[in-house]
């Protein structure tokens, strides 16, 4: 059945391919968005690597593919709580995903002006979403994209269950008390702390406000193109492959390309769990056809397909490509080595047939990354952005204690 989706940060990279899958299958699209990531990209003097045309461009190449038309609302999920709530309120959408957040962890760890804009951006948008379907005592599906990071990486064997831990806790005459509890975050960055309180957010609305809620909890997206993208050159997506907002597999991929060294960080002993972007738009069209019940707790789901070791992935493109591997300073505050193991049972109940680093689609990024290879500024690579005073000798702590 046909439904109305509101798409929060749909220009982005996993918004744009999702809200073009959800048209192709006959839903009613609107995407909000506030360009704030294109602004992020002047600000740092970024740009993506593929070309991705203005969102007009962007919605016409969709008519001209054979798309039904999209809908797009420039507005300001964070800052604009009535602009929000008005078009919620007109709309009235059966579904509102939410992607409109500040996602990269170096950004929020960048300086304090990026930690106070990332807690504000990301909670304020969040919980405006909540409390406008609250306020309009709508029946809205609210889908909510999480990271795996709010887990943590302890890494000690135990495969991280779909968002609840049943425990057991013994009371003072020695009584056992069963719970379910969400499972204890330990976030890594100022942005995925943010993930972190997202998840009571939607727990006190799930409860209160008997709203329907799923919370994805999403492994680190690589790729860039899916079948819809591939329609049209005005609809390729975004590829991030800058030191704050490009993550490891496409940065390893087109480091390739360009013939820089991979950059490992540390022994490169961190193990993530990833998802190809072909994959993520599949997940969301499963989480938007089966939202929990009214008065059901919120629905949290793994969203991920496969875990890596980060040296075993950049011994993969090396093998490919026959790039050097560099193992640099790690910029980041983390375990330098970790395993993981975890729980997708979700996804492959509703239907998911994960597609892996085997399917080809390496290779698909790959040539991606060389098409566009000329348009790679090499300045914009390394990581420059630290977790603590001690990775950073610039800052004022540092320069008082040399004195
Ligand atoms: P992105 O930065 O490419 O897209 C986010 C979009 O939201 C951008 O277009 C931005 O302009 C918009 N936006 C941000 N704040 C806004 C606001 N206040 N009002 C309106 N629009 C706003 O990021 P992405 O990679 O597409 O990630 C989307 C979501 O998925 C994020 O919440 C992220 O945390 C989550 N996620 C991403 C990954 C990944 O690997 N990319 C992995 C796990 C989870
Ligand atoms: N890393 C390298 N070399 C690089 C870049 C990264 O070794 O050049 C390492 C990092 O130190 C880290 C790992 O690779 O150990 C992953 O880093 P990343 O930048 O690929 O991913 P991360 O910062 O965790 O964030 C990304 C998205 C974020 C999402 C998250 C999912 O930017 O929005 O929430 O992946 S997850 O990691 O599962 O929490």
């Amino acid at each position: 059945m046909s439904k109305k989706i509101l798409v929060l940060g749909g220009d982005g990279f996993c918004g744009w391919p999702t809200s073009l899958h959800l048209s192709a299958l006959g839903h009613e699209i609107h995407i909000v968005d506030n360009l704030s990531r294109r602004a992020i990209d002047q600000e740092l003097g970024a740009d993506s690597l593929t070309p991705i045309a203005s969102m007009e461009e962007r919605l016409s190449a969709w008519i001209a593919s054979g798309g039904d038309p999209i809908a797009f609302h420039n507005l300001d999920v964070a800052a604009d709580y009535f602009g929000l709530r008005d078009l919620i309120e007109e709309v009235k959408p059966d579904t509102v995903i939410q992607f409109a957040e500040q996602r990269a962890a170096p950004y929020s760890m960048k300086d304090e002006v990026c930690k106070v804009y990332t807690v504000n951006n990301n909670i304020s948008a969040s919980h405006n979403v909540l409390a406008a379907i609250a306020d309009l005592r709508l029946d809205t599906h609210v889908v909510h994209l999480g990271t795996m990071g709010v887990y943590g990486y302890d890494g000690d064997g135990l495969e991280i269950p779909e968002g609840y831990l049943p425990v057991q806790v013994k009371g003072d005459n020695g009584e056992v008390f069963d719970r379910e509890i969400l499972y204890p975050t330990n976030p890594g960055s100022v942005y995925h702390m943010t993930k972190s309180m997202d998840q009571l957010l939607f727990q006190f609305y799930a409860k209160n406000d008997q709203m329907r809620i799923t919370d994805l909890h999403q492994g680190i997206v690589w790729g860039t193109q899916t079948d819809e993208t591939r329609r049209d050159a005005a609809l390729i997506n975004r590829f991030d492959y800058d030191g704050d907002y490009g993550t490891v597999l496409n940065r390893f991929l087109m480091q390739a390309a360009v013939g820089h060294p991979l950059t490992v960080h540390g022994t490169g002993g961190q193990t993530r769990a990833f998802i190809h972007i072909q994959d993520t738009v599949q997940c969301l069209a499963l989480a938007v056809e089966n939202p929990p019940e009214r008065g059901e707790r919120v629905k949290i789901l793994n969203q991920m397909t496969e875990t890596h070791r980060v040296r075993d992935l950049a011994q993969m493109v090396a093998d490919a490509t026959g790039a050097e591997v560099a193992m640099v300073d790690n910029p980041r505050n983390e375990a330098a080595e970790n395993d993981l193991r975890v729980s997708n049972k979700g996804f492959i109940a509703l239907g998911l047939e994960p597609m892996t680093l085997e399917n080809g689609l390496l290779t698909e990024t790959l040539e991606i990354s060389q098409k566009y290879a000329d348009r790679c500024l090499m300045n914009m690579i390394p990581c420059v952005s630290t977790w603590t005073d001690a990775q950073n000798p610039g800052t004022v702590s540092n320069i008082i204690a040399a004195e």
